[in-house]
This record gives C-alpha cells, sequence and structure tokens, in this order.
C-alpha cells in the first residue's frame, strides 16, 4: 500500500514516463497535439515527385497538419521511440535485410505497445479519455513530429537521431484526448559538418541535407516499388535484397551503440540465417507464407522480393544455372524480365548463347524490351 501511494504521488507524465519504460519503450516525449510539424517541406516533396508511385502520400493531406488536424479531439501527443537491432544487415549466407525488417513485424508489435500506455493512461486517470496509437501507417509527419519534441534532431540522412539511442528506432506515437503537460526538450542539429551519410549513400538518394529522393532510395525501388527496378540503378542496389541501412550504418552517432541490446522482439529471424538469395529466387509462395509471416518484409510481396534476389545475383554474378533455371519455370514476367537482365551480368558464353535463342522466340513486349537492353539493341 506504501509503495503505491508513493508512486501515485509522481506527476502523471513521470508515471506514464515509467510505464512506457517497463512495456519496452526506450523513450518517450509529451508534446502538444497543436504543434505543426514541417509540412510545407512535405508539399514541396510532394510536388517534387520525389514520393514516386507511392501516390497513397498525396492523400489525406488536409490531416498531415498535425496530430489535431489528424484527430480533432486529439490535445496531447506522446513520442515513442523503440530501439532496433544492434546486428548486421548482411546474414550468414550473403542475403541482406535492412535490420528493422529482420524480427517481428513492428506495426503490429508496437502498436499492441502503444495501445498498453493508453491503457495505462485509463487506468491511472480513471477517465474514458480518447487515444489513438500510431506507428507508420498513419497520415502523420512522424519524424518532424517527434524533432518538434527534441527527442531527437532529423539528421542530413532524414533520420531522426536520438542522442542516447541513435537512429535504428521506430517511432510510434500516442495521440490522447486530455492536456499532458508538454515537456519539449532542447535539441541541436548534431550533425556539424560530417556528411557521412551523403557521400556513402549508393544512389546518391540524398539530394541535399534531409531531403531524400524516394525514387532513388534502394529502400523505396526495393520495397514500395511494385513494378521494374530502373536499369540504370540495379547496378547501383549491389547486394541489398530488402531495404537499406548504409546511410545510417556509417552514421557516427550508431557506430558508438553498436553493443546496445536489442528488443527480443526484433532479433533476426533464426530462418532468414539460412537462407541465400537463390532461395528467394526459387521460394515457392508457401515458402513465402511460411518464412515471411508476420513480417514487414511482406510489404515487397512475393514478386517484389524474386525480383529483387534476381538483381542481387546479378550483381554479385553468382548463380548463373539457377537463374537459367529459374527463368523456365517462373510464372511472373516482372521476375522473367529481371533474371533476363541477371543472366546479362555474366560475361559467359552460355549466358549469352540463351540470351540470343530467347530473343529468336520471345514474344512478351516487356521481355522483348529487356532482352534488347540486355544485348545492346535497345
Ligand atoms: C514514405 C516513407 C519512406 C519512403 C520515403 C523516405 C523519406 N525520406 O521520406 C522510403 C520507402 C524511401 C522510406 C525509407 C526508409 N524508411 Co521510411 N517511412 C516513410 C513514412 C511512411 C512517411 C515519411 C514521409 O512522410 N516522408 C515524406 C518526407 C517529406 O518526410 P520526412 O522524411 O519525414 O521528411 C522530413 C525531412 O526530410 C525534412 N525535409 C523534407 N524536405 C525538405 C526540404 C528542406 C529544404 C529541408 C531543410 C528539410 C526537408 O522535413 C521533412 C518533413 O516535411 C514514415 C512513417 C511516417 N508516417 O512518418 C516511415 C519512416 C520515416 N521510415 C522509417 C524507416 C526505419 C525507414 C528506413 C530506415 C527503412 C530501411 N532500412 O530500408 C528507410 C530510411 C531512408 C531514409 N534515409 O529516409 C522510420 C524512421 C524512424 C527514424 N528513427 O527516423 C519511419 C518513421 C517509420 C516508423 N514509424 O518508424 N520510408
Ligand atoms: S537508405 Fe540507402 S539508398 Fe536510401 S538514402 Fe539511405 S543510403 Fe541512400
Ligand atoms: S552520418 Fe553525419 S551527417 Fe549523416 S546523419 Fe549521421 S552525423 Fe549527420
Amino acid at each position: 500500500m506504501i509503495g503505491i501511494s508513493k508512486v501515485k504521488t509522481k506527476p502523471l507524465n513521470e508515471r506514464i514516463s515509467v510505464h512506457a519504460k517497463s512495456l519496452g519503450f526506450d523513450d518517450i516525449a509529451f508534446v502538444s497535439a497543436e504543434r505543426l510539424a514541417r509540412v510545407d517541406d512535405f508539399d514541396r516533396w510532394i510536388s517534387e515527385g520525389r514520393h514516386g508511385s507511392m501516390s497513397y502520400m498525396e492523400n489525406y493531406r488536409e490531416v498531415r497538419d498535425g496530430p489535431k488536424a489528424l484527430e480533432s479531439w486529439a490535445v496531447s501527443a506522446i513520442v515513442c521511440l523503440t530501439r532496433y537491432t544492434a546486428g548486421s544487415d548482411l546474414l550468414e549466407n550473403n542475403l541482406r535485410i535492412a535490420r528493422y525488417a529482420q524480427g517481428g513485424d513492428y506495426h503490429e508489435i508496437l502498436r499492441k505497445r502503444t495501445q498498453s500506455l493508453a491503457h495505462f493512461i485509463h487506468s491511472e486517470t480513471g477517465s474514458d479519455v480518447i487515444t489513438r496509437a500510431t506507428v507508420d501507417t498513419a497520415p502523420l509527419l512522424e519524424r518532424p513530429l517527434a524533432e518538434i519534441s527534441g527527442i531527437g534532431w532529423i539528421g542530413k540522412n532524414a533520420m531522426l537521431i536520438s542522442q542516447s539511442l541513435g537512429s535504428f528506432t521506430f517511432i510510434s506515437t500516442l495521440l490522447v484526448g486530455m492536456d499532458l503537460v508538454e515537456q519539449v526538450r532542447e535539441q541541436a542539429d548534431r550533425c556539424g559538418s560530417c556528411s557521412a551519410c551523403i557521400d556513402a549513400c549508393p544512389t546518391g538518394a540524398i539530394i541535399s541535407p534531409q531531403v531524400i529522393d524516394a525514387r532513388r532510395c534502394i529502400a523505396y525501388l526495393t520495397i514500395e516499388n511494385r513494378g521494374p527496378i530502373s536499369r540504370d540503378l540495379r547496378p547501383l542496389i549491389q547486394d541489398f535484397w530488402f531495404g537499406c541501412d548504409l546511410c545510417q550504418t556509417v552514421c557516427p552517432w550508431n557506430g558508438e551503440k553498436s553493443d546496445m541490446d536489442t528488443d527480443e522482439h526484433f532479433v533476426v529471424r533464426d530462418v532468414y540465417k539460412t537462407l541465400a538469395p537463390a532461395d528467394i529466387l526459387t521460394m515457392s509462395r508457401e515458402k513465402y507464407v511460411e518464412w515471411f509471416r508476420k513480417s514487414a518484409i511482406k510489404r515487397a510481396k512475393y514478386e517484389g522480393l524474386k525480383r529483387n534476389a534476381a538483381v542481387v545475383l546479378g550483381n554479385l554474378r553468382t548463380g548463373l544455372q539457377i537463374l537459367l533455371s529459374a527463368f523456365e519455370l517462373e510464372e511472373s514476367n516482372l521476375v522473367k524480365g529481371h533474371i533476363i537482365w541477371a543472366i546479362g551480368q555474366f560475361e559467359d558464353e552460355h549466358a549469352q548463347s540463351f540470351l540470343k535463342n530467347l530473343s529468336e522466340i520471345e514474344d512478351d513486349p516487356y521481355l522483348r524490351d529487356e532482352l534488347e537492353y540486355i544485348l545492346g539493341y535497345g
């Protein structure tokens, strides 16, 4: 009893912070729902077409002005950071998976965790205050809102960077229909004269500090893009099969934190350590469902993952026999087109004669186009 009354004497924000830590959040901040989040930058970014084919980014513009515009009842927002893996993106069998996707699906895990925080607020206040947990999918500018709260700053790589946690964090937000006293922290931009992320980006996607042209970003090309990957960008993707972490790996604010613990939900799944790019190219739909159950990797879809695997094999110039036999068995023209490109990367007589023979019989316009390009007729 004595213990409980002691806890209750703490201010509500403090009790929420303590409970958030016990739920697994690494840091939280309280901010007014009235705050606007860099919407002018967002508008310019969209008008310049930098979102590529992510047309859903153009929707619900009227609610992007901030939490209150999204939910008129919102008075406060709690910005939550959860750190994910500190391991490597290159796994045992040369499959490279961006760290955020190596464990369970963060949308599901963090929505539940953020909802648990809402339940705590209900139990502490005894009221039916309205809440909404958002993780990634709401039309809310999560990084600029987090920046306003002072929980971190937006680095030149556009990532929200926390001084204590680095940038390998997820952002989730709890909108709350009651006034939780705003506690905005002072936060300086700590990039200084560094430009390691801009220099390291393989595709030149960081067009200026904090601005990513998604159309060139490997995360977009391998995850969000549903069609063919631009031919000029395919070689630059190297062995990045799903997403890309390079502009974070090189960041000094992450380097020194590489031995921090990883949230158990986001530890790399054992099965991924056994998979090689060739296994992905030849996987059945059944294996796709089994391997990527409750995983953010499903976002790229079955064909997208195979398309990416073909590009990786072409860039690594490995697995020619597998590419040749996969072409015969493959049903998707999107995947077959990328297999043609991958086979074309081999300076090998067998590969070249396969492509020439194919060009004499293939009649699908897209596959013909890929063949003509790779054989130099285009
Ligand atoms: C669309 C999207 C993408 C797109 C576009 C990326 C982008 N830079 O916008 C793609 C598919 C490329 C992508 C990639 C990644 N994403 Co993403 N993505 C989103 C999503 C859904 C929307 C972001 C958005 O609105 N972008 C539009 C731009 C304009 O907004 P912004 O980056 O937030 O931009 C601010 C600054 O860049 C700056 N800015 C923009 N233009 C200008 C112009 C000037 C002059 C200036 C000074 C500033 C400036 O102000 C902007 C606000 O307007 C958010 C979730 C959410 N709802 O916010 C996750 C989110 C940003 N992604 C996330 C992650 C983890 C990634 C990846 C690391 C995944 C990976 N490993 O492959 C990469 C990182 C790439 C990168 N360096 O940004 C996390 C980031 C967490 C963090 N700590 O920052 C988020 C927040 C998801 C989450 N809930 O955790 N993503
Ligand atoms: S995620 Fe990769 S491709 Fe995208 S901006 Fe960062 S380094 Fe460049
Ligand atoms: S690599 Fe350097 S410039 Fe880029 S985000 Fe990190 S500190 Fe900032």
